[in-house]
């Protein structure tokens, strides 16, 4: 049994087509109603319309990525309650149209963080990256978040400094629109101001704190899931560490185990991110899948490469410090127990050939993708075979 190969789709505006996914050897797509404003309910015209259209292409659309959860939830504050239930009123209708699973994310404020969008490789594709210094200098120097100095060693600030006198005021423009893109809906630019004023309200939630705000949000919905058949798949934290100043608490293999052991239930899941969780050299791949193998219900498949500086840029989906042969073996076995093929998609890829001439979604390009889908498939084949 072969995992089910998808490729992630924006909707209609993604520069990649239904047909150029399907080109590059997708069965189906993952995506999302992204225009619906987070906390609203996905209405059942709305999901059958937008399947409608995956289905006229050929493809089939059974994974979210993702059904967003509010801050107020994330929070505890304002209307948490109401769009609880409306998280619950979108799991129906998710379920009537016959979709099957639900990505989420319980990041607060920001999703991923790269402070480079276009990182050169030797051979001119680029990348995306995340350099700690420049990271920094943006917290520092550009953000100037209030006692961000207490998060970092006088060694971290000293080199963020230099690294901040380094740029130029266009590349400060850019690494702070680069340290700002995994906000959600970020089309238009923040201010510090208004980010600023965003990370306020969190002063008082720490991590202990936001976990309990997760706990209560998927004991609330987990059991509508599941009533209706669906599995829910939380992402791991982009990059799995507290950032300017907010907690992050899907980040480790003890995360992922209290989290699980929080409500026992099969639709209680995990989107595993290779990428997200292998930034961390004290999280064991192999063995999260060994452990909650039975809850991974969604499969993002990429490599990063670390240094002993906290940075790391996406490698090629069969280089970095990901060791792809082990995990996807390891995952072969999962699904070979539980007799059921899981969702994949190859996760990012590099900008190359005529894509370096196009404007596309960071990390979202075609020809990048499709490389890494065809290595990761074949690999997987392979392994496959070699079971009998
Ligand atoms: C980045 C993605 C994430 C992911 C969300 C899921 O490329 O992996 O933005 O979609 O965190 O909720």
């Amino acid at each position: 049994m072969l995992m089910h190969q998808t490729m992630r789709w924006f909707g209609p505006h993604d520069p990649v087509s239904l047909s150029d996914i399907r080109q590059a050897g997708c069965k189906g797509v993952v995506t999302a109603l992204h225009h619906i404003a987070v906390g609203d309910i996905w209405k059942i015209e709305e999901i059958n319309q937008r399947k409608k259209m995956i289905e006229d292409e050929g493809l089939t659309w059974t994974v979210i990525e993702s059904l967003p959860v509010s801050e107020d939830i994330k929070k505890q504050t304002g209307i948490y309650l109401l769009h609880i239930e409306n998280y619950k009123q979108s799991l129906r209708n998710i379920a009537t149209c016959g979709l099957k699973v639900v990505t989420y994310n319980f990041m607060p404020i920001l999703d991923w963080m790269r402070t480079d969008i276009a990182f050169e490789l030797p051979d001119k594709s680029k990348a995306l990256r995340f350099e700690k210094a420049a990271f920094i200098a943006f917290d520092l120097f550009i953000l100037k978040r209030p006692n961000a100095e207490q998060d970092y060693t006088s060694a971290e600030i000293k080199k963020a400094e230099l690294r901040f006198h380094s740029l130029t005021e266009t590349e400060k423009d850019i690494l702070y629109n680069n340290a700002l893109m995994g906000l959600p809906g970020s089309e238009e630019r923040f201010t510090p101001e208004q980010i600023l004023k965003a990370l306020k309200n969190y002063e008082s939630i720490d991590a202990n704190k936001l976990k309990q705000h997760l706990f209560y949000f998927l004991r609330q919905v987990v059991p509508v899931a599941e009533e209706c058949g669906l599995q829910m798949a939380i992402h791991p934290d982009d990059l799995p560490y507290p950032l300017l100043g907010l907690p992050r608490i899907v980040s480790t293999e003890k995360d992922l185990e209290e989290l699980l052991h929080c409500i026992q239930s099969p639709a209680n899941g995990l989107c595993y991110c290779t990428g997200s969780l292998g930034v961390r050299e004290d999280n064991d791949l192999v063995k999260i899948i060994q452990r909650f193998g039975d809850h991974i219900h969604f499969i993002h498949l990429r490599s990063t490469k670390r240094d002993e500086d906290g940075n790391f840029y996406e490698a090629d989906h069969l280089e970095g410090d990901v060791d792809m042969y082990t995990v996807i073996k390891e995952l072969l076995i999962v699904m070979k127990n539980r007799n059921a093929p899981i969702p994949m998609r190859p996760d990012h890829g590099h900008q190359m050939l005529d894509d370096l001439s196009k404007k596309t979604n960071p990390g979202y390009a075609a020809i990048g993708r499709l490389k890494g889908l065809a290595e990761l498939r074949g690999l997987e084949l392979g392994i496959h075979r070699s079971f009998k």
